[in-house]
């Protein structure tokens, strides 16, 4: 594509071709090693300038309020499953006619769903156009025949770790449980062998390692809701807190 210029004879254009050549590959999804630390937030505030220009299919600002875009998911910790797809169970219950246990095979049997999302850390952080491949909370009530009084899902995972959301978030098209982030597997800390999504909540409601899908009438907040994050999550209303 573009020639790089001689950065002997001109060095001075160094620091904007190397920018460039980040922008490109960040753009294309693609790490970039050996750059400074302040090239890499100039490159990332590139982004979230691009992000905030835009707007969403549903008239909201493609970036909620006080965020930020980065390049990729971090690591934000949480008490980890075993990650092993042999293993994983998906019990998807509460009130439904017909309680389901899933078991990795059993999920990939049912109607697919792929989305292309933008996922919003109530740390700050954003990360934007990724491709989630997976099972929406909608087929799911469908299989396992949700009860017409349902009002929240209780999204459950590994060693006690519960998300509430409301039945009307977690059933939008984007929300599901998802085993494919850009085409590949997630590692055990982002959530394998497979999470939840409810990505127009604050990632907090997207549990990792998850073991259940439970339909309810009533609210029960989870973890981190029981720990002073709000009940809600709404990153455009800038819900973090309770
Ligand atoms: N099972 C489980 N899921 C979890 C958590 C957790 O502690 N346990 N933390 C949540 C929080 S606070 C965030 S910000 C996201 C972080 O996901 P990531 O580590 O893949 O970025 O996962 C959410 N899902
Ligand atoms: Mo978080």
């Amino acid at each position: 594509m573009s020639k790089r210029p001689d950065l002997d004879r001109y060095p001075e254009l160094t620091d904007r071709w190397d920018r460039r050549e980040f922008l490109k590959s960040a753009v294309a999804g693609t790490a970039v090693i050996a750059l400074g630390g302040a090239l890499f937030r100039l490159a990332a505030d590139e982004l979230s300038k691009k992000a905030m220009a835009d707007t969403r299919a549903d008239g909201r600002p493609r970036l909620p309020p006080g965020q930020r875009v980065i390049e990729q998911l971090r690591d934000m910790g949480g008490d980890e499953g075993d990650g092993l797809v042999k293993n994983f169970r998906l019990r998807v219950h509460g009130a439904v006619k017909k309680e389901l246990v899933l078991d990795y095979g059993a999920l990939l049997k049912l109607p697919q769903t792929e989305a292309k999302a933008d996922v919003h850390c109530v740390t700050g952080w954003t990360v934007i156009d990724s491709l989630f491949k997976g099972v929406a909370i909608t087929t799911l009530a469908e299989a396992a025949g949700m009860k017409g009084d349902v009002k929240h899902v209780i999204f459950e995972a590994a060693n006690g770790f519960t998300a509430n959301a409301p039945l009307a978030d977690a059933t939008r098209p984007n929300a599901m449980v998802t085993y494919r982030m850009n085409g590949r597997p997630f590692s055990l800390a982002h959530g394998a062998p497979v999470r939840g999504l409810v990505p127009d909540l604050y990632f907090w409601k997207s549990a990792k390692w998850i073991t259940g899908v439970r339909f309810q009438k009533d609210d029960e907040p989870g973890y981190w809701e029981v720990r002073g994050y709000n009940n809600h999550a709404d990153p455009w209303k800038e819900e973090r807190y309770a």
